[in-house]
This record gives C-alpha cells, structure tokens and sequence, in this order.
C-alpha cells in the first residue's frame, strides 16, 4: 500500500510516461494542439490514473521532480514532432500545473531554461492551471503566473465553470485561453440551461479576447452545438482519445 515509495522509484526508473490528446478545431475537425496527460505503469499494480497518484505527488512533494520531468518530455517531444511532422505538427503543446507547483519561485526561470533547450518558441507551450488551484493563495498565484507570462508563454483556465469564482478567475488572471469543463459539454445536448451557460461562456471569452476550447466531446451533436455556439475548439473522445506520441500522426478526424 506504499504508492509513496513506488512513487519515488517510478520517476527514476521510466515508469511514468506521457500520452497525447489532440485539441481540434471544432470548423475544420484538425488538429491544432494537444494536451499531455501523465501516466503511472506500476510494474505490479499496472496503470494507474493521475488522479490516483498526482493527490500523493501533491502531498510529498514529489509533485516538483515530476512536475519538471513533465515539462522536460512534453517540449523534447514537442520538438521531435516539429522535426518529424512539419506543417503537420501540432501547433502548440498544453501541460497541467498542480496547486503546489504555482507556488515555486523559481518556476518562471526552469520554463525558460527548458524551452531554450528544446528550441521551442515559448508561444507553443500553454499551461493548464484550476480555477481552484489559483485561488488558493490567489496573490502568489498572480505574481507567478505573471512572471511566466512575460516569457511569451500561454495560460488556460482549466475545468471552467466548476468553481467559486470562475469570473473573478478572468479578470485577475492574465489568461489566454479558457477550458469550459466537461460537465457542462455532457449536458449541452440535455437542457436548456447547460446550453444556454456554454453559449454565454463562449460570448464572455471572445469579448475578452480569449480563446475557448470545449472538453469532454464525446457526440457528434454536441460538437455540432459547440460550432453553432462559435466556440473555436474542442477535445474529447469524440475526436480522439488520449494517443502515445508516435501515434499522433495517424489521427485524422471524419465526422459520423
Ligand atoms: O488523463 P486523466 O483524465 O486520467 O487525468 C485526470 C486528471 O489528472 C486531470 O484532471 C488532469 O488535469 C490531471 N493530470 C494529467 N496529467 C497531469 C500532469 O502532468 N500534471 C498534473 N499536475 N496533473 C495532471
Ligand atoms: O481535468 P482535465 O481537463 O485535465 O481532464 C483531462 C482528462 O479528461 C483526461 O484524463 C482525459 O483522459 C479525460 N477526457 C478527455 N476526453 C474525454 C471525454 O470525451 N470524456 C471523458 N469522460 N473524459 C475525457
Ligand atoms: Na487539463
């Protein structure tokens, strides 16, 4: 029962490795981007899911090491599709920060030391962070993702719209992208009132110059509704479940 141990262990020892979901364009149905999503192959308990094992990360601090080790992948890899795939590339690569990672110093200085090393314009990496992680310690969380702004990188609001202050969210927060949570995507088909909610969290966005990716697709009818909505983006299993990196170059989206 000891997933601290093995935790430890499982970054030294290449247990953890990252998968790729596509982020499409929701016209057009091509690839635009993509988001890295961590991955645990236990060597007894077999894949175990982040939300099992990123909770003890967060509390043991191994959330800094792995955190890097994320950041580190994600732009090497990011720079091999370049090289591999050209005009075909994703345009840009998003990784998920963690509550505790808002609160290291010098986080701003490793990102721009890793996108040196990768050759990687700081434009194609984007930052997923909570509504709830930066309203934690909401003034720490200002200063830093200030700092990384400045580098030229992007930030998402991700699960937008779950929690208490999503407005206060976009107005204190230099934000370039929103993630409207798959909760209401799973909706949007079903009432009325989750409809009418997108639609007007997509108004919001694009009066304020931000963009607007939708989650959690999982039906042509929604992704239709999501166009109709002029919501720019999306992402779920619609289009694409999360794919290893070799693999990303076989995706090709034909509607149903
Ligand atoms: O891929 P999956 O649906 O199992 O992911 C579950 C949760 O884990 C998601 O909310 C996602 O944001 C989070 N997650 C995935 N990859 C990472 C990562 O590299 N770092 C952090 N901090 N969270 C991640
Ligand atoms: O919290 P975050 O937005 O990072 O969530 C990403 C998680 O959502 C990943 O674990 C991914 O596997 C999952 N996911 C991606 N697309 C879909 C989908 O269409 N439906 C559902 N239920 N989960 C999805
Ligand atoms: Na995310």
């Amino acid at each position: 029962l000891n997933l601290e141990n093995d935790l430890r262990d499982a970054v030294d020892s290449d247990q953890l490795f990252l998968m790729y979901q596509p982020i499409v364009s929701l016209e057009t149905g091509q690839l635009d981007s993509v988001e890295a999503l961590i991955r645990w192959k236990h060597p007894v308990r077999g894949l175990i899911s982040p939300g099992d094992f990123i909770p003890i990360a967060e509390e043991t601090g191994l959330i800094v090491p792995i955190g890097q080790w994320v950041l580190d992948q994600a732009c090497s890899q990011f720079a091999i599709w370049q090289n591999t795939l050209g005009a075909s590339a994703p345009r840009s690569v998003s990784i998920n920060l963690s509550r505790k990672q808002l609160v290291l110093e010098d986080l701003p200085e490793i990102i721009r030391r890793t996108l040196n090393q990768a050759g990687m314009a700081p434009e194609c990496l984007h930052l997923e962070v909570t509504e709830s992680a930066i309203m934690k310690d909401a003034a720490a969380a200002t200063r830093l993702l200030g700092a990384i702004k400045e580098i030229g990188v992007k930030l998402a609001i991700d699960d937008f719209g779950t929690g208490y202050s999503s407005l206060a969210c976009l107005h204190q927060f230099p934000l370039d992208i929103l993630k409207i949570d798959r909760s209401f995507v799973a909706n949007i088909d079903r009432g009325r009132d989750f409809a009418a909610m997108v639609h007007a969290v997509a108004q919001l966005a694009r009066n304020l110059n931000i963009q607007v990716v939708a989650e959690g697709i999982e039906t042509a009818e929604q992704a239709l509704v999501l166009q109709t909505f002029e919501c720019e983006f999306g992402q779920g299993y619609y289009f694409c479940r999360p794919v290893m990196p070799d693999q990303l170059q076989l995706f090709s989206f034909r509607p149903t």
